[in-house]
């Protein structure tokens, strides 16, 4: 099967019990697994489940392969969580067909999962995405005692921008604002649309100044902007920063408190500014 599958561009690599195929699935990080079910030293719907159940081949596609083609097995594999089922004796070309399919499959959804994480508009991620990465990132530094930055950044007088110039010229406007971003953050900070016309940005392992700076960045280029179809308008943007300080038993809730508190900060005293959180 080895040499047969090589010709197809497709390297298969083995193991011959449950502990040495479960040690192999998590350490050579493969496309697929192919499980025989029945010739496994246990029962191999063990194994089947422990792959399943494992963070690290949860998501790899697994073909079972069984000298049982009867329906309850099928059944059961497929209810354990194996992509597709081959009964032996099979013919390679199919078991070929089969490989580069759950290999699609697979591409497909973690396309789709991505996809479902980023914003439409701007394509930077969305909030679903940064409610679960940044209680990551917090965690991460608490544990690991690591600074990390969370910024709010709301755009000013959006309503009327948009009430002047029409919806879409708004939605050109936040699209604009997205690649400003992403030129001025670097490749590890964390880029949301959090809603509307607000943004959320998390800063892993930075200090203080560092988030700070990387605020007045994305303000003061947003605000010396030139709008070709609109050449007396200024867009800016107000923020508001907080960085670990606030305590090791903090929430994402309390930094998000903080970090709004210090955006209405921003609003309050004149918008185009960036606000440091200064306590409660
Ligand atoms: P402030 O300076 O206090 O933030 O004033 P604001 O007008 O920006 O605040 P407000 O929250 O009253 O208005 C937000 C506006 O953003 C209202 C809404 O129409 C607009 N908006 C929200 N999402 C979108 C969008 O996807 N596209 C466009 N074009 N506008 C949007
Ligand atoms: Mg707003
Ligand atoms: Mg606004």
């Amino acid at each position: 099967m080895t040499s047969t599958l090589a010709q197809d561009g497709i390297r298969l690599v083995s193991a011959y019990s449950e502990r040495a195929g479960i040690e192999l699935a998590t350490t050579s990080f493969p496309d697929v697994i192919l499980l025989d079910i029945c010739s496994s030293g246990s029962d191999g719907f063990d194994t089947l489940r422990i792959l399943r159940e494992n963070e690290k081949t949860k998501s790899i596609p697994l073909i079972g392969l069984s000298g049982s083609s009867s329906n309850p097995d099928r059944v059961r594999a497929f209810g354990v969580g194996a992509m597709d089922f081959i009964a032996k004796p099979f013919d390679i070309n199919e078991l070929m067909a089969r490989i580069h399919n759950a290999i699609n499959v697979a591409k497909m959804m973690q396309l789709l999962e991505h996809k479902a994480q980023l914003d439409g508009l701007t394509g930077l991620w969305n909030r679903a995405y940064f409610d679960t990465r940044f209680a990551n990132e917090l965690n991460r530094a608490q544990s690991n005692n690591m600074n990390v930055g969370l910024a709010l950044c709301d755009l000013d007088h959006f309503k009327k921008l948009n009430d002047s110039f029409g919806h879409p010229f708004g939605d050109l406007v936040l699209q604009a604002f997205a690649r400003v971003i992403r030129r001025e953050l670097d490749e590890e900070d964390i880029a949301c649309r959090y809603g509307g016309e607000e943004f959320a940005f998390i800063f892993p392992e930075k200090e203080l100044k560092a988030v700070t700076d990387a605020c007045e960045r994305m303000r003061t280029v947003v605000a010396s902007r030139v709008w070709r179809a609109h050449p007396d308008l200024r867009v800016t943007a107000s923020f508001g920063v907080t960085t670990y300080g606030l305590g090791s038993n903090s929430t994402p809730a309390s930094w998000l408190a903080a970090a709004d508190q210090a955006l209405y900060r921003a609003k309050s005293s004149g918008r185009d500014r960036v606000q440091v959180f200064e306590g409660n």
